[in-house]
């Protein structure tokens, strides 16, 4: 008899509520995006049960814009972006708006379930105030309140919404019996309880910023070893022979996407706000984000050795989304990288295959017509399989590899400069 409402429909709540109705819950999909609600009701007659004594368990699955359909729901989950501005401060506006929408029909009993990232307290300074005013009753008493932070690996085939562990926090006991109770009953992994609500923000938060520190300790490895004559990768390749205790990370033109380079913002204002600076967090985000500058600067040095000045030279831009066969170019280093390349004078031509509205030439081959240097931001598979034929036959003279993903030694044997980061 548990209705199950998700509210927001992206790239975290749309498998979230397609696993929700797989699991036998009657789902309400809710977005403010009509093409999401579409996308639901077009998903929905593949979302029933496995087929179980020879009849289909119809599961009852409506799409719509409309939030009044909460006040007929046992449980809400809201899976909507958390964003930073453009002075890297967490933007809490989406959260609060849909808290405010699901506030207005907030019935006694409810179980309202967060699973944006947000930094620790945000549940209990923004979220529950929400909820209560825009309802008139009580967390913990009239309704409960738990956290699950999203886990959602765009991209990634193996680990899904269905397999991956999570942890919950709540603000009262029998609110974290009922959140752990429906995660298990929908995703096959481990469901950890967490202490409180701001344990179970702290999680993704740590395991995200964990991410960026270890990629700006090989940055700064690359920074470093590219001045000593040292390939960065292989002595990482060979660390990596280490069976305990080290946990390779690669280094690259930049750090992008809607999590890494975002989450330690959330956590390095809130403690700045209480009191402490978190210098270490703070240094590894200012030198991930210097890696698009040291990128385009390869391909000035480039471009001079050729005899060209920066303002003479074309480049071939390839790869605008964050991350290798993602469509998504959110936080993506290749626009600071294509902006700096643009500011020293090149002509810059993109190409991303994943990312048509952000790309001037419709191919690699276009792209690459007329270039002198040819710079990947990105390692789509395409990318990544080109040769130094497909360089030299095009007039190519340098190649930058923002992401070690070409094999260098070919491309020098056939007499292209070529320059990755730290190797
Ligand atoms: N990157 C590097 N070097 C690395 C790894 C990544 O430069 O060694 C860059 C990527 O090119 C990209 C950015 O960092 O621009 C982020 O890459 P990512 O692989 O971390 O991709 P995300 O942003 O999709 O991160 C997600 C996160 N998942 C969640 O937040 C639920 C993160 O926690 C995961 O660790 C990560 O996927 C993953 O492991 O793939």
């Amino acid at each position: 008899n548990e209705t199950i409402a998700v509210v927001g429909l992206g790239y975290v709540g749309m498998p979230l509520a397609e696993k929700v109705a797989k699991s036998g819950y009657p789902l309400i999909g809710i977005d403010i995006d009509e093409g999401k609600v579409q996308e639901l009701r077009s998903n929905a007659p593949h979302l029933n049960r496995e087929p179980s004594d020879n009849n289909w368990a119809k599961t009852p699955v409506t799409a719509s814009s409309d939030f009044d359909l909460i006040t007929e729901v046992s449980t809400v989950i809201i899976c909507v972006p958390t964003p930073v501005d453009e002075n890297k401060w967490p933007d809490l506006s989406i959260v609060e708006a849909a808290c405010t929408s699901v506030a207005s029909r907030l019935q006694r009993g409810q179980l309202v379930i967060l699973e944006s990232t947000v930094n620790p307290g945000v549940t209990e300074s923004v979220v529950i105030p929400a909820l209560e005013n825009g309802s008139g009753l009580i967390a913990g008493q009239d309704f409960q309140v738990a956290h699950c932070p999203e886990r959602i690996n765009p991209g990634d085939t193996k680990w899904d919404v269905s397999n991956i562990p999570r942890v919950v926090g709540s603000l009262s006991e029998s609110g974290l019996r009922r959140a752990v109770d429906f995660y298990e009953s929908v995703i096959e992994a481990e469901i950890r309880p967490m202490g409180t609500l701001k344990e179970a923000e702290a999680v993704k938060i740590v395991e995200n910023a964990f991410r960026d520190i270890n990629i700006a300790f090989v940055n700064e490895l690359a920074l470093s070893f590219s001045r000593l004559g040292i390939d960065v990768v292989k002595v990482i390749e060979g660390a990596s022979t280490k069976p305990f205790a080290f946990m390779p990370h690669m280094p690259g033109c930049g750090v992008g996407g809607h999590c890494i380079p975002v989450d330690p913002y959330y956590l390095i204002h809130y403690a700045k706000a209480n009191g402490f600076d978190h210098d270490f967090l703070s240094l590894a985000r200012r030198i991930n984000e210097r890696m698009p500058e040291f990128t385009a600067n390869l391909v000035s040095e480039g471009l001079n050795e050729i005899g060209k000045a920066a303002s003479q030279g074309t480049v071939a831009l390839l790869g605008m989304t964050y991350k290798p066969d993602v469509a998504d170019d959110r936080e993506s280093p290749s626009h600071i990288i294509q902006d700096c390349l643009m500011q020293m004078g090149m002509r810059v031509i993109t190409f991303d295959p994943h990312s048509p509205e952000h790309s001037s030439a419709a191919s690699v081959e276009e792209a690459l017509d007329h270039a002198d240097v040819a710079l990947i931001a990105t390692a789509h598979a395409s990318f990544a399989g080109l040769r130094s034929a497909d360089f030299v036959n095009k007039g190519v003279r340098v190649v930058v590899d923002g992401r070690n993903c070409l094999p260098k030694d070919e491309l020098l044997e056939a007499g292209l400069i070529y320059k990755g980061i730290g190797r």
